[in-house]
């Protein structure tokens, strides 16, 4: 008998959502970065223990809109709610409830969803006895499953969600195959891991306005005979002025991405990686539909 879970991971921007994900998959299938809007499509990650497969299906931040983009990325947020056997909310024990919060539990009662609630960041809580208030706070909310204080960072108490997700796994096949950490493309995956960089290293609106695309992909032999990846990256972004600070004086800025991009995606091929980038401006594309659904950043992909 096989069983499996489908979970949702659903909370506040910057909350630890991905982090999570990947800790609990125990590998890094979604980026994270200390910007909120990180995410910005849901991403199952995969972990089979056992006869159970536990799918997690990491969503965007919820937020208010400002763009289309942001639009399909809160339609995102709703659809991975559609048929899972339990949710997560996620929140920061030192912020307090939002409205985009409070509109998600709302979307938790409408659909009568089991969640589990986790208050992460509880590393940052100066006094400890802060956390009993913001308990007691949320728990008055919603009839959650379970309750935990965690810290994602430090390991505390993330052993106790698993167990706590366990509860809900049915009786079912196991929907993916049983090595599998995740079921994105690997070139959507080397495009987050391009876009992460470029998360970490640019500032304001440059890293919310860029997409990344892998244009080639192709392994090869270097004239002494050692294997090479040779990457071809495209950095799309909303501005004339944008492409400027994403290249830099001389292009440093761009090697900087690419030197640091370079080290993670050499980790994963086990390989030498040489990575050309070029940038390009779509005018505006976070408000331009046709653009976001071929960049496949629509919530129904
Ligand atoms: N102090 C502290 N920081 C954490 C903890 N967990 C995650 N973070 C940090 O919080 C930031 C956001 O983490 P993400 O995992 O990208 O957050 P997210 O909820 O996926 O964010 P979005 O994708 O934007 O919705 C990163 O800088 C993480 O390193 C934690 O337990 N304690
Ligand atoms: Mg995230």
């Amino acid at each position: 008998m096989t069983k499996s879970a489908f979970i949702a991971i659903t909370g506040r921007p910057n909350a630890g959502k991905s982090s999570l994900m990947n800790l609990l998959v125990g590998e890094k299938v979604a980026i994270v970065s200390e910007k909120p809007q990180t995410t910005r499509t849901k991403i199952n990650g995969i972990l089979t223990k056992g006869d159970t497969q536990y799918v997690f299906i990491d969503t965007p931040g919820m937020h208010r809109p400002r763009t289309k983009l942001s639009e399909e990325m809160i339609k995102s947020v709703k659809n991975s709610m559609e048929d899972v056997d339990v949710a997560i909310l996620m929140t920061d024990a030192t912020k307090r409830i939002s409205k985009t919060e409070e509109e998600l539990i709302e979307s938790f009662r409408s659909r009568k969803l089991n969640v589990i609630l986790l208050i992460n960041k509880v590393d940052l809580l100066k006094d400890k006895s802060e956390l009993l208030s913001v308990i007691d706070r949320l728990s008055k909310l919603y009839d959650f499953s379970e309750i935990i204080p965690i810290s994602v960072r430090n390991r505390v108490n993330t052993e106790l969600i698993l167990p706590a997700v366990d509860k809900f796994a049915k009786e079912a096949p196991h929907y993916f195959p049983d090595d599998l950490p995740t079921d994105q493309p690997e070139k959507i995956w080397l495009a987050e891991i391009v876009r992460e960089k470029i998360l970490r290293t640019m500032w304001e609106e440059i890293p919310h306005g860029v997409a990344v695309q892998i244009e080639s992909l192709e392994e090869t032999k270097t004239n002494r005979g050692e294997n090479i990846v040779d990457l071809g990256v495209v950095i799309i972004c909303e501005k004339a002025s944008h492409k400027g600070m994403l290249i830099g004086r001389q292009g440093a800025m761009l090697k900087k991405i690419g030197t640091i991009a370079r080290a993670d995606l050499e980790d994963y091929f086990e390989t030498k990686v040489n990575i050309k980038i070029w940038v390009k401006v779509k005018e505006d594309w976070r408000n331009k539909e046709a653009f976001i659904l071929e960049m496949g950043l629509g919530a129904e992909d």
